[in-house]
């Protein structure tokens, strides 16, 4: 059986409680690793060592060479691609196919963005009348990162590149439920960098690795993806210290379909922004909005996409389109979000239960058909609430402004999709929608150099180009009289 370590100080160890848990094949039900469970004592050496590193050789690499190991990085990530891609999906339940096309590419090229992009921001001069102001940046310090496990590799090299580029040193504790790519990325980056610049200690959040690491006193900032209230625990422990905070939370995502739209287009996006890894993309549109004149259009045509192209299947097949959920757990809670819908009087145009006729190897799986529903009233949970599955709603609307009234209608801002032909519909709600990621006639369409980041209980602050290093450095202004 695999065994998975954490990485501290360059050194693969287990951890001193010795308690160790098992990874789960959600497609399968085995335990397909057992992991060490670190605790405060794993955390305490992963901050240390980082603390010490950063007044090693790295605290003082020349930049140009800092980027080459970190274009190392990515190649070496390269290298390594198909075993990456089979650890994710077999960790988390994603379609090998989407694992090889999207987590595995993006995981790498997070390293040569950011190994790129920092060389060519430059810093402010400004000239007074008998003296000159000009700033420089620093590493923050030891940053804490804390990741989630719906796409473990593309979300935690988003965070580990900028923060390595910017100089600082590193202490990830990655989701339980996803422990395997962590421990690749860790192999990966430990034959290139220095000990101690990247660490990883396994384990759980509350109580225990996670919490350690957002109120160790001498970690400097803590950039996090996970949920909105996971996000408010950490902030508040982190408030002792006074730390730097970066957090990219949940959504419940509006995509708003105008009249006027290429409906095959719209259509065809809509399916993947839908049901992509299983719905567990914090970007999902997981809320419709049609405009009432092509609503039952819409409503048909999505319903046939689905039936002609989505294949729930063994996650390792590269012709499955959509594999099985997370965890047990996490099931358990997306069909309880089906069943308060059902029981809120929704119309299940398809979906709503078990994915069935799936092959025995996968009887222990957690798998549920792509769910499209209609009727759901503004105040329904399952409208209201996240739900990161294979589950979304249609609601029409009549005009403009009441589609930006209905897409509003939450605490949650991060992302939001419009369909529409017409530039001033564009404009419009691109302007008024409260969301901190708008795409028009698109999806998940990325330039990493652009702000990524929610509004409202969505987040607190933006990665991505420049946006990231503003967050893992620090700007001092020198003042010269002269
Ligand atoms: P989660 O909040 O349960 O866990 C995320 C991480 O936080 C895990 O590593 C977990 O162990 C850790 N954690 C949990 N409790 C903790 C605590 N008290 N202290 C410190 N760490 C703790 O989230 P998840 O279920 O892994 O991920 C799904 C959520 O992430 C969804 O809400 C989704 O929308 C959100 N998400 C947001 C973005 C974004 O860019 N905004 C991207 C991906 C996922
Ligand atoms: O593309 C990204 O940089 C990013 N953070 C995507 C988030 C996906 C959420 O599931």
């Amino acid at each position: 059986m695999k065994e998975i370590k954490h990485l501290i100080n360059g050194e693969f160890v287990g951890s001193a409680s010795g308690k160790m848990f098992d990874d789960i094949n959600p497609a399968t039900g085995q335990v397909i690793a057992r992991v060490h469970e670190g605790g405060k004592a794993e955390i305490d050496a992963a901050v240390s060592a980082a603390r010490a590193a950063l007044k090693g050789p790295w605290g003082t690499m020349p930049l140009d060479q800092r980027m080459a190991l970190l274009r190392q990085v990515a190649e070496g990530i390269q290298a390594r691609a198909e075993e990456f891609a089979q650890a994710e999906s077999a960790d988390n339940g994603m379609p090998i196919t989407l694992a090889r096309t999207a987590a595995v590419p993006r995981g790498s090229a997070n390293f040569t963005q950011f190994a790129e992009h920092f060389k060519y921001v430059a810093t402010e001069t400004w000239e007074m009348d008998g003296a000159l102001n000009y700033s420089l940046r620093r590493p923050l310090g030891v940053i804490g990162i804390i990741s989630p496990w719906n796409f473990p590799l593309l979300l935690s090299t988003w965070k580990i590149a900028p923060a390595l580029a910017s100089g600082n040193t590193v202490v990830m504790k990655p989701s339980e439920e996803t422990p395997m790519t962590a421990l690749l990325t860790a192999e990966v980056i430990n034959e290139i960098l220095p000990p101690g610049v990247f660490n990883v200690v396994q384990g759980y959040g509350a109580d225990s690795a996670g919490a350690a690491l957002s109120e160790h006193p001498d970690v400097d900032g803590i950039t996090f993806t996970g949920e909105t209230t996971t996000g408010k625990t950490i902030m508040r422990a982190a408030a002792d210290g006074l730390k730097k905070l970066s957090f990219e939370l949940g959504g419940k995502n509006p995509n708003i379909v105008f009249a006027d739209a290429d409906l095959e287009e719209a259509l065809t996006t809509t399916l993947r922004s839908s049901f992509a890894n299983q719905g567990e993309v914090c970007l999902c549109g997981s809320r419709i909005y049609v405009q009432r004149p092509i609503f039952d259009e819409f409503v048909a045509g999505l319903v046939a996409k689905v039936k002609a192209n989505v294949k729930v299947g063994d996650p390792s097949d590269p012709s499955s389109t959509m594999g099985s959920l997370v965890s047990r757990e996490h099931f358990q809670r997306v069909m309880s979000f089906i069943e308060s819908a059902r029981a809120d009087g929704a119309t299940f145009k398809c979906g709503g239960k078990v994915a069935e006729d799936l092959p025995d190897h996968l009887a222990e799986g957690v798998f549920i058909e792509p769910t499209v529903i209609t009727g759901l009233g503004p105040d329904c949970k399952a409208q209201r609430q996240e739900i990161f599955g294979p589950v979304v709603s249609i609601t029409p609307f009549d005009t403009e402004e009441e589609a930006l009234a209905l897409a509003n209608d939450t605490r949650y801002g991060l992302g939001a999709t419009v369909w529409t032909q017409n530039l001033g519909t564009a404009h419009r709600m691109s302007a008024g929608l409260e969301a901190g990621i708008i795409w028009v006639n698109t999806w998940f369409l990325r330039d990493l150099r652009t702000p990524f980041g929610g509004m409202k209980n969505s987040g607190i602050g933006r990665e991505g180009g420049v946006h990231s290093l503003e967050f893992y450095s620090e700007l001092k202004n020198i003042c010269i009289k002269l």
